[in-house]
This record gives structure tokens, sequence and C-alpha cells, in this order.
């Protein structure tokens, strides 16, 4: 097992949520880009996840910059091949199992799989499931595929099965950012209840009783992009939900 993989499954292991920030390349201009850096300094943050469905400015230079002002992983979650940078500390290899866009489901995986064999980054198979979040969602035009209704969980959970007997090592559902509505959390434990995967959560996450719930219902780790971009300092209502886990 490789380090971050490693973390996020022991962490599942033993009932410690995470908690990631995305980080969306051109979202912020450079200078918000710095000032939310600097509160994030003393946040209870295991990763930084960084990439977005159309990200508008380059993907290296944005992690340089959340290296000088942050000691945390760098995790590439990559909306296409043009997001790429290997001195990441990891890349969610991000296969899109919601949607039927077959570069989406290995046909990008193929053209890059030398390169990242090469650059010897590690990887983390995420079975990367789209939800309703209430509207349509920039992931969903971007890849061309539609999401699962929130009323069908049934499909959620036999994706998620289906995802697990081939090998997968994590689940990432999500109702695309800035969604109107998170992943519901009943959907959440049912998959959690047939799943043996570490269950990562996005979309939508606007406070801390939905990052509280998500974590009650099974998710081991939220990802929170708009909030982030939003608030001048989302710290504290991290810490207040992690410290609850801590004990
Ligand atoms: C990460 O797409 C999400 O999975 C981020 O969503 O911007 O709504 O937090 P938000």
């Amino acid at each position: 097992m490789t380090n971050i993989f490693l973390t996020i499954y022991q962490a599942f292991k033993n009932n410690q949520k995470l908690v990631s920030v995305l980080i969306d390349p051109g979202k912020l201009n450079k200078n918000l880009l710095r000032e939310r850096l600097m509160s994030l300094k003393n946040a209870p943050i295991d990763f930084i996840f960084l990439g977005g469905s159309l990200v508008t400015e380059s993907v290296s230079e944005t992690k340089e910059l959340i290296k000088e002002y942050l000691d945390l992983p760098v995790v590439l979650f990559p909306g296409s091949l043009l997001q790429l940078d290997f001195s990441a500390d990891a890349i969610l290899l991000l296969s899109l199992l919601s949607g039927r866009n077959p570069d989406l489901l290995i046909g990008n995986h193929v053209l890059a799989a030398p390169f990242i064999r090469k650059s010897g980054i590690e990887t983390i198979s995420t079975a990367y499931i789209l939800v309703d979040g209430g509207k349509r969602s920039t992931v969903e035009y971007i890849s061309n595929t539609q999401s699962i209704a929130r009323d069908k969980t049934e499909i959620v959970v036999a994706t998620a099965m289906a995802a697990e007997m081939l090998g997968f090592q994590v689940i990432y559902l999500e109702a695309g950012s800035g969604a109107l509505l998170s992943v519901p959390t009943e959907m959440v434990k049912t998959v959690r209840a047939n799943s043996q995967l570490p269950i990562i959560v996005g979309g939508g996450i606007k406070d801390s009783a939905t990052i509280e719930n998500l974590f009650k219902a099974g998710a081991d780790m939220v990802v929170l992009g708009t909030i982030f971009e939003k608030e001048p300092d989302i710290s504290h209502q991290i810490k207040a939900v992690k410290d609850l886990y801590s004990a």
C-alpha cells in the first residue's frame, strides 16, 4: 500500500474522519488564494485536492503556491489530462463509473499510464460516482455524462459494489461543485452498509452540520471546495466537527 491511500485506509478502519480542501486553479485570483491558504495554516485539514472539471490556470503553478503556504500532501483531482503534474504527492485516478463515456472510464487512463509509471507518483484508483446535486453541474456537462438521480440509491450501491469487485481503492460520491444539495446522507449510509471501501463525499457541502451528518452516515472523508473559496476562514467549522472524532 502506498502512503496517502494508507492514511485514508487507516482512518477508515479507525473511524477517524478526514477533510480535504479542493483548490480549483483559476477560481480565485492569486492574492485571494494566498489569503485563503493562510487561513488554513492551523486548520485540521488532511489533504489538498487540486483540480476541477474546467480549470483556467496552471495546475503546477497553483501547486507551487499551495506548497509555499501549507505543509500538506497535494493530491491531484484531475478533470482532464491537462491537469497532470507528476510532482504532486498523489493522483486520484478517477474512473467516472456513473457515466458511460469510455474516455473517462479507461481511455484517458491508457494515455496517462506510461507517464504515471515513469514518474512513480502514487495513484489511488477511485470509483467516481456522480449524484444529482439539484442542478446540472459543470462535471456533467464537461464529461458528457448524466448523474444518478437522488432517489436511485440502488444504482449507486450497485455501482459501488461493482467498483469494489473490480478492485478500486476508494469510492467518491460527488454532487458536483457548487451543488445546491450535497449527496443524500441516506444514500451514503446505504453505500457504507454495502461497501468495504473508504468513502469520500464532495459537492455542495456548505456547513459543519452537513459534514457531521455525512460523517455519521459513514463518509470517511469530505471534500470542501466552494465554501473554502467563499468564506474567509473555515478552520473553526472543520475543527468543531473533527474534534468529535479525535477522542
Ligand atoms: C469536490 O466537487 C466537490 O468533490 C467540491 O464541491 O465546490 O460544492 O464544495 P463544492
